[in-house]
């Protein structure tokens, strides 16, 4: 259950609201902070841009200085790392009576806010929401905000290491909110200030308990209670209650209202993610100030290792990616339509399950995955090494609540992740560190806030025993047919752990392939991965590989493909791009999804089709060749130049068709296949060319 405890308000780090739907017209209002806004990078002259921002969409991605090298480390970078200052006018004329507070979905990585110059907040964290109440420093009109966000490495905030570029900027949206004096508190660590916990659920019936935060102002005055309603799919209200506030010891009061509902119908992930909506309203002498809305997907969730992901006792072995949260040309600054379609993408392939590694992503990205049956494993950024100090845990405490409060609420989220690769690439620098006591601190700072999710880990680390047994749940990063090893190691290495760990249930965390779109192999061969040869055909034959030793353990409670997309990852330099990482199932300027895609969506998704490999593989030497086609149609028929090879064939359980010694004719070739399933016809086509 997420229970709620109210942390001390720290004035120097406090985050914001979450989601603020459908609030009554006259109680709150809210207005993005979009356009408008003069930018300038250092001493760079200032422009003009709109929020989302970031000033590393190029230079995230151009690669490493030395050409050379592909150190996991975001620390050494070759691109812009420093300040950037946003700044723009605030539209907004004080009411007499009214509340002001300004909310940022995220910026990257330390953020410093003043309105009229006067600071009001400071945010330490990229990942995070925040928000600052700024109603004292309004004047009565002409008001200015200030945003100073600073991406460079600091060693007192998370992550300290990673594959991955740290864009700066106003990344994500920036929202203005004027509140009556008594409001749901948007203020408290970003969160929505209505927390709700599932206490227990059953088919017979749902008892939740949900926990409004309550913000008075100044001025506010009059007897304040919070009623609270769930009403179902279809708007009939299944439950209310009400309740006093009582004062919150620091930081806003508390209201505590249970509510019970009878025959639940429960989210059900994909098959039938069913949301109830949870409002809660403040009253002040009967009359309503504030309204928030919250998601509420009722379910039970466990992990068994020997049955695997348990969603409401049914078991299921999870069928998920992980994403980062890059796009070519936009890199963090993406918007929600950008994300919308990485989503499509990913459910379209007919995944089930998205590990947001290496850090929490946006609300957006959570609400899709409650909205569709989305597994989701959120983590805290501590990537590759801890420290032990006191500032580091507290900025690494500090993350996790904004994680738990902002996002605790989303039924998607079934597990929170704590680490991934702990110890990796770390030297003497690390001696005596006690990392494993920082991350046993993460863990126990969790269960105090929510009791109700497993805590999980992505370790590479076979033999750290005292590591591994950290997390509630284990699960590994492995690579077999790319960082070493062949493909099919991948049976060994889920043997290895299932063996090691027989209580911790095991995971596949991370597995993958580099793949350039532009480069082709008719026989396929393990290249060296830190090399610029990267064969589209070792991706989806990797991968094959690796997924059919995974979904042969239904114990192996999920497997997380890295990665959905190509990344941007500023000390790499190898595939068809530095700066990149080609682990993508779909390219970075999300235009072609990679063959490797199309294995999944042969495997995941129930929609009929055909799809032809190698179709980039255009211009070629032999004239002989094998065709392989991913279909979950029970016979595909193939023509090569008008006339059909053989008989319709069938694909094998992995939903692959392979015709051998096709002959092609020098010069242009047509290749197709047509299928049909269901009634429905399915074809797919392409055309190569042999010139010897
Ligand atoms: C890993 C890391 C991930 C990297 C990936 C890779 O194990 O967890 O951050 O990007 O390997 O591509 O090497």
């Amino acid at each position: 259950m997420l229970s709620l405890r109210l942390l001390p308000k720290n004035s120097v780090s406090v985050a914001l609201s979450v989601l603020v739907c459908g609030l009554a017209a006259d109680a709150r209002e809210t207005v993005d902070l979009t356009g408008k806004w003069t930018f300038s990078f250092g001493n760079e002259a200032s422009q003009k841009v709109d929020v989302p921002h970031t000033w590393n969409a190029e230079d995230g991605v151009a690669g490493p200085k030395s050409g050379k090298g592909s150190a996991l480390s975001a620390q050494s970078s070759s691109y812009k790392r420093g300040v950037g200052t946003y700044e723009r006018e605030l539209p907004v004329k004080p009411g007499k009576d009214k509340r002001y507070f300004v909310r940022f979905d995220g910026a990257s990585i330390v953020t410093d806010v003043a309105v009229n110059g006067k600071p009001v907040g400071r945010h330490e964290g990229a990942f995070g929401a925040f928000c600052f109440e700024i109603t004292d420093a309004l004047k009565d009109s002409g008001n200015t905000i200030t945003v100073k966000t600073d991406n460079t490495f600091n060693k007192n905030i998370l992550p300290l290491a990673g594959d991955f570029t740290m864009f700066g900027g106003l990344y994500r949206p920036v929202t203005l909110i004027e509140t009556e004096q008594t409001c749901i508190a948007p203020d408290y660590y970003a969160s929505p200030g209505v927390l709700i916990s599932q206490d227990k659920v059953t088919p017979q019936s749902a008892s939740v308990t949900v926990n409004t935060l309550v913000s008075s102002g100044k001025e506010a005055s009059g007897k304040t209670e919070v009623k609270v309603d769930i009403r179902d799919a279809k708007g009939k209200v299944v439950a209310t209650g009400s309740g006093g506030v009582s004062a919150g010891t620091d930081g806003p009061g508390r209201a505590e209202v249970k509510l019970n509902i009878a025959r639940p119908v429960l989210w059900q992930g994909r098959s039938n993610p069913y949301l109830y909506k949870v409002t809660a309203r403040t009253l002040v002498d009967g009359k309503e100030t504030d309204r928030v809305e919250q998601p509420l997907g009722l379910r039970t969730i466990g992990i068994d290792p020997k049955k695997g992901f348990l969603l409401n006792g049914k078991p299921m072995q999870i069928k998920g990616v992980c994403r980062h949260q890059d796009m070519e040309g936009k890199g963090w600054a993406l918007s929600k339509a950008d994300e919308e379609k990485d989503m499509k993408m990913i459910l379209d392939m007919g995944a089930d399950g998205l590990r947001t590694a290496h850090y929490p992503q946006s609300g957006h990205i959570y609400d899709i995955c409650d909205k569709s049956g989305v597994i989701v494993w959120s983590e805290v950024s501590a990537v590759e090494r801890v420290y032990d100090n006191p500032a580091f845990k507290d900025n690494m405490k500090q993350q996790a609540t904004e994680m738990l409060l902002q996002h605790g609420n989303h039924p998607s989220i079934c597990m929170w992740g704590i680490f991934n690769e702990i110890y990796h690439q770390c030297g003497s620098d690390m001696k005596g560190v006690d990392m494993e006591g920082t991350l046993k601190e993460l863990k126990q700072h969790i269960k105090s806030l929510d009791v109700s999710r497993p805590v999980v880990g992505a370790t590479n680390q076979q033999g750290r025993r005292s590591l591994n047994e950290i997390p509630d749940y284990l699960a590994a990063n492995m690579y077999p047919g790319w960082y070493g090893g062949g493909p099919d190691g991948m049976k060994g290495s889920v043997e290895g752990y299932v063996k090691a760990y027989p209580d911790k249930g095991i995971a596949v965390s991370e597995y993958g392939h580099g793949a350039d779109i532009a480069v082709h192999e008719e026989q396929v061969k393990q290249p060296a991965p830190f090399s610029r040869h990267h064969p589209e055909e070792w991706q989806s034959y990797g991968h094959e590989r690796n997924y059919n030793a995974i979904r042969q353990r239904p114990e192996v409670w999920g497997s997380f493909i890295w990665n959905m997309f190509d990344f941007g990852s500023s000390e790499r330099s190898e595939g068809a791009k530095p700066g990149i990482n080609d682990k993508g199932l779909v390219t970075y300027d999300r235009q072609t999804p990679k063959d490797a895609y199309f294995f999944y969506k042969a495997n995941w998704n129930p929609e009929p089709m055909a799809y032809i490999t190698s179709r980039r593989f255009t211009e070629r030497k032999a004239t002989e060749t094998t065709v392989k086609v991913y279909t979950n149609c029970d016979s595909v028929t193939l023509y090569v130049n008008g006339k059909q090879v053989g008989k319709a064939a069938k694909p094998d359980d992995l939903c692959i068709v392979k015709w051998d010694k096709v002959q092609l004719k020098p010069g242009e070739n047509t290749v197709k296949v047509v299928s049909n399933r269901k009634g429905k016809r399915v074809s797919d086509s392409c055309t190569w060319n042999v010139r010897s």
